[in-house]
């Protein structure tokens, strides 16, 4: 199967939804007999990334290591989709210089924040602003929005099918697909 390959890159707030989205692209672009793989904390924060925690600095490198695995994933033909909160704008340009143009698609997944304080999946919030977690993104951290990202999906007003079949339209009428 011919296809383009690139850097599908999450990027928006914990809850937002991210993970779910990958899960659910990733099954169209497997009907369509195209590899993929799937980059989130669960799968990189417990191993390549152990030890790393929520300062900037370890942030930064987080992203950084994140980007260059992507990177060796587009060498070998995989499209790969990556969940990660990446709240620094320059974090998430530093991983679009690494590779060519057209293979980093910046993907912004807004979701206001009060929503994903009720949604809450994990109770990280709660604990956030009760401060027994400290720089928590969206409480006592900062996320720094997309400026110009390839697409937005607004998470919080359409459904589930409405933000997978976004993200296949795009790769389609791009050529990727
Ligand atoms: C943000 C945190 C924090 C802090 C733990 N800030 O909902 P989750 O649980 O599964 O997603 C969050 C995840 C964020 O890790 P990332 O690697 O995506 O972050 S970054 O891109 O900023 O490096 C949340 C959990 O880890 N978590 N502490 N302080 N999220």
């Amino acid at each position: 199967h011919e296809h383009q390959s690139a850097i599908l890159w999450f990027t928006g707030l914990s809850a937002s939804g991210k993970s779910t989205l990958c899960v659910e692209i990733e099954k169209k672009l497997h009907e369509r007999g195209i590899s993929t793989y799937i980059l989130d904390g669960d799968n990189v924060r417990h191993g390549l990334n152990k030890g790393l925690g929520f300062s900037p600095e370890d942030r930064t490198e987080n992203i950084r290591r994140i980007g260059e695995v992507s990177k060796l994933f587009i060498d070998a033909g995989v499209i790969t989709l990556t969940a990660f909160i990446s709240p620094y704008r320059k974090d998430r340009e530093m991983v679009r210089e690494l590779v060519n143009q057209k293979e980093f698609i910046e993907i912004y997944v807004k979701c206001n924040i009060e929503e994903c304080v009720k949604r809450d999946p994990k109770g990280l919030y709660e604990k956030a602003r009760n401060g027994e977690i400290k720089d928590f993104t969206g409480i006592s951290a900062p996320y720094e929005e997309p400026i110009n990202p390839e697409i937005v999906i607004e998470n919080d007003k359409q459904s589930i099918e409405v933000s997978v079949d976004q993200v296949i339209r795009y790769l389609l009428e791009k050529n990727y697909l």
